[in-house]
């Protein structure tokens, strides 16, 4: 259903008529001289590449003002309700080729760069990529608006202008380093600075009653928060909406010129300081959380910069006459995790403190506004932060919270009544927002227990919350005769982010059918109970216009012809009809030969970035991901060197008999305090420099790893790929999205029964996927098996850890990494993850892969079916079923 047309005939007309240049090669070129000329970023004598980069993308973003101004003003006269997404994360990538690809200027601007003396792909390479984001939480965040944009969703997105972005990774022989991502160095061609919309953020202060008896935040550290606007064009649409980001400065009076005059230059700039560092860095955590003050600053500045901006438009939208209750059928808010989720009592902030509405109203305001999505079901990653932190930095909003938690512990109470003691302090307990709290002063006598945990030390809580009791103690302690007491444990009282947002949304979605599922039996099952009606599924999506019709050009060809159309590039449903001619011969040599190209490309950036040659011939196997314990990169390469091993035992012909070639590639970083991760790396790396010296194995088998992984190499590795992995510890990968990218570029896929793989592989055919592997219901009680010690471990899993630790990989014995496999001694984890219980299946899994591969009709049959059977995991689907389901948005579709 669309939202109909308000504006005349003649307005349409003006609409239109509006563009900057005609879309010829001639036109493009002057546009693209005229900024080489007028925008001077660099000497102007020389018209280089990197010159030639700005220039192009200054043109470019000229045709982009002129629609994001038509889509603007559009919006503000037919006032539909519109969504805005929040997000601390979004990982765009590169700008260039995909907004003259959604622009349909490709073919211009190439032309008109080749009349300059330039090629498109090179002058797009010129790109610095911004990573404002750690993995796939931030891509979500930037495929969805895409798919906004491209359907006409009247939509935003809302994040934070980090200087710089995720860490750079460089791979030495001690393993990863990091090193700062300064993707602002030569200026960002694609933003606009917005010195009018800026907005104070506070923090700190106290709350007082003002005269008119309401309460008010006073004093306290005020900073100002401007807005950076970045477009983003749809695919051929004149939709072109808005990424606002947030960066923070300090407001002018904050610089104490007379300190300066005196000499104290860096105490008169500390203000300044102060504020611009709340926007340095990205936190580079990924499914963990950051306890920092900093990063809570982060948080809120997102929150309120934001809920101001979308109130404001809304006062302007309404013309004059304000009504709050109509303010849910305008606006939705959707939070990306629980990063946002300060938006909750912010908005009850300024609806009661600022707008003088009464405590119900606003809360029935603020229920229907937002929405939130989870990401993750492990433990470590809910996000809790220490009440008195939040007390100190945010009063009003720890009062708010306050009575949000004592309004639920109300609930809680008349839901499950007080006849049976334990239950109802068990309830309370799993399900309040404040954690090791008192119970509110009305329900003293409820309950005698005061629920204060006694020992909250869970297996992965840090060890900031475990303290000295007494500062005394920890003076007078060790000295001679003195007895040193044990380390006390502190209840420390946190603030449960994920419980406030299930509370104060009206929908709580998970992103894959089996991650929902989890959420609903396990992770917020008391809440299912109470509002069954908030929990969804909204499977994740990924936009087919970067991951198909741009990153793989040779394959988005061949799709056109074969399918009589591009429409597949909005009508993802359409690319099953590639189906009846998967056993086609034409269209299978076709496929390879595409394929064969893609690879090509991959060798020379595995020649640049690492000096190993490998062999286009040989099978590309690929994992590419954040390094994480759960993720199972280390399955991946013990199997690997059970390969390895085997191949060692053989001769030179029966090796060729026995085993496919294969070119094994990982990419991904790791958190940078994330020490076994750190330890995976270095391994994989080691692994490497063997067996790719070794003289006996040739072309037969490489490990690469390629340093630095982002979107931009993601871009070359995915339309390059035939066998990749998604191999987590079932019920642990929330969804996943490259599992996604590369069943559509035609790649088959290893995996768990895990995330979204379990819906690709019903799409796909199971004939089409490689499954091996635990499943997520068997998981607890293996681990306690485990745990038990009453696993047998199979002996090629003892045989490819003794084969590491006999010193073939180096003098390091590994004793951390192999060690985790193990018992519950020293090093022992007892193999949290369940690596040597899915070894054996996955092995012979692999065997099956090299089998399969062999075979190249039944692997291109195998790959062209992949494809085909992806539609469902176009972010399109995805974006369409939130604004449904959660948003109520309608597409609005420029005249
Ligand atoms: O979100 C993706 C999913 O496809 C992945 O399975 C999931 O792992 C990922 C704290 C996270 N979950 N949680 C995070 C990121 C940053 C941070 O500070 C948590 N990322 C995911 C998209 O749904």
């Amino acid at each position: 259903e669309k939202v109909a047309d308000a504006v005349t005939d003649s307005e349409q007309e003006a609409f239109s008529s509006l563009s900057p240049f005609a879309p010829d090669a001639a036109s493009v070129a002057s546009s693209i001289k005229y900024h080489a000329e007028f925008t001077p970023l660099f000497s102007p004598e020389k018209f280089e590449l990197p010159k030639a980069f700005f220039a192009t993308a200054q043109s470019v973003r000229d045709a982009l003002i002129i629609n994001w101004n038509a889509t603007y003003e559009y919006y503000n006269r037919v006032n539909a309700k519109q969504a805005y997404y929040l997000s601390m994360e979004f990982l765009q990538g590169r700008a260039l080729s995909n907004a003259v690809g959604n622009l349909e200027l490709t073919g211009a601007y190439a032309d008109a760069l080749k009349s300059l003396g330039f090629d498109l792909e090179s002058v797009a390479t010129q790109e610095p990529d911004p990573a404002l984001g750690n993995g796939g939480l931030g891509r979500l965040a930037s495929c969805f608006l895409d798919s906004l944009a491209t359907l006409n969703y009247p939509a935003w997105g809302y994040g934070l202008r980090y200087k710089y972005g995720l860490f750079k990774q460089r791979i030495t022989k001690d393993g990863q380093e990091e090193a700062a991502e300064d993707w602002l160095e030569l200026s960002n061609p694609w933003e606009i600075v917005r010195n009018d919309v800026s907005y104070p953020v506070k923090f700190y202060g106290k709350v007082v009653f003002g005269s008119d008896g309401k309460k008010k935040w006073i004093g306290g550290e005020d900073i100002v928060a401007v807005a950076y606007d970045v477009p983003i064009p749809g695919y051929k649409t004149k939709t072109t909406i808005n990424l606002r980001l947030w960066s923070t400065k300090a407001s002018s009076e904050d610089f104490d010129l007379s300190s300066y005059n005196s000499g104290k230059h860096t105490e008169a700039a500390e203000a300044l300081f102060n504020a611009e560092k709340i926007c340095y860095v990205l936190y580079p955590g990924d499914e963990s959380i950051e306890g920092k003050t900093l990063r809570l600053k982060q948080q809120y500045t997102l929150c309120s910069a934001s809920l101001q901006d979308i109130i404001a438009r809304f006062e302007t939208r309404s013309g004059g006459s304000v009504n709050w209750e109509e303010f849910p059928e305008k606006v939705a808010v959707q939070m990306n995790d629980t990063h946002p989720t300060l938006c909750i009592p912010e908005l009850m902030r300024i609806l009661m403190d600022l707008k003088g509405l009464s405590w119900e109203d606003a809360w029935k305001i603020t229920q229907r506004t937002v929405a939130y999505t989870n990401h993750t079901v492990l433990p470590e990653a809910l996000e809790k932060w220490s009440l008195e932190l939040m007390e100190q930095l945010l009063p009003r909003h720890v009062e708010i919270i306050e009575m949000i938690d004592e309004e639920l512990v109300r609930t809680i109470v008349s839901e499950y009544g007080t006849a049976d003691p334990d239950l109802l302090e068990e309830k309370l307990k799993a399900m309040r927002v404040l954690e090791n709290v008192e119970l509110p002063s009305a329900f003293a006598d409820v309950i005698v227990n005061p629920l204060v945990e006694k020992n909250p030390i869970g297996q992965f809580e840090d060890d900031q919350t475990v303290v000295k009791k007494e500062q005394e103690e920890e003076e007078t302690a060790g000295e001679e005769g003195e007895v040193i007491p044990e380390p006390t444990v502190k209840t420390p009282k946190m603030v449960r982010m994920a419980n406030l947002a299930v509370v104060g949304g009206h929908a709580v979605n998970g992103v894959a059918e089996i991650h929902s599922e989890i959420v609903k039996k396990d992770v917020f099952n008391d809440f299912v109970k109470l509002w069954p009606e908030k929990f969804q599924n909204k499977t994740n999506g990924v936009t087919p216009r970067r991951w198909i019709r741009f990153c793989n050009p040779y394959l988005s060809d061949i799709l056109t012809n074969w399918i009589g159309t591009e429409d597949w590039v909005l009508n993802t449903e359409k690319l099953a009809e590639l189906r009846k001619f998967a056993d086609n011969e034409d269209l299978q040599s076709e496929w390879r030969a595409a394929k064969k190209k893609n690879k090509l490309k991959v060798v020379s950036l595995i020649k640049e970035r690492t000096g190993y040659t490998v062999n286009p011939d040989a099978m590309f196997d690929i994992q590419i991901k954040r390094i994480h314990e759960y993720k199972r990169q280390l399955l991946n390469i013990l199997g690997i060197v059970y390969r390895y091993k085997k191949m060692k035992e053989m001769s030179a012909s029966e090796r060729e008999k026995a085993f496919v070639p294969r070119v094994c590639i990982f990419g991904g970083k790791a958190f940078a305090t994330y020490v076994q991760a750190k330890r995976i790396v270095k391994f994989i790396t080691d692994v490497g420099s063997t067996i790719n010296h070794d003289p006996e194995i040739g072309d037969l088998l490489k490990v690469i790893f390629v340093p630095d992984y982002n979107v931009s190499v993601a871009e070359l590795l995915i339309p390059a790929s035939e066998l990749s992995q998604h191999i987590s510890t079932a019920g642990m990968e929330a969804s996943g999205t490259s599992n996604m990218k590369f069943s559509m570029n035609g790649c088959i896929l290893i995996g768990t029964l895990d995330g979204a793989n379990v819906e690709i592989r019903e799409e796909v055919g199971e004939e089409n996927f490689f499954l091996f592997g635990a499943e997520a219901h068997e998981i607890a009680n293996l681990r306690k098996e485990r745990a038990e010690g009453k696993f047998v471990p199979d002996p090629i899993f003892e045989e490819v850890k003794k084969f590491v630790r006999s010193g073939v990989f180096g003098s390091n014995s590994y004793d951390e990494l192999i060690g985790s496999l193990e018992g519950n001694e020293g090093f022992g984890r007892a193999d949290y993850f369940l690596v040597g219980k899915d070894f054996p299946s996955y092995v012979e899994c692999q065997e099956k892969v090299d089998e399969a591969y062999r075979d190249q009709k039944r692997w291109t049959r195998m790959s062209i079916l992949n494809t085909a059977g992806s539609s469902k995991f176009s972010s399109d689907r995805t974006i369409h079923e939130y604004a449904k389901d959660i948003w109520n948005i309608k597409q609005v579709e420029l005249p």
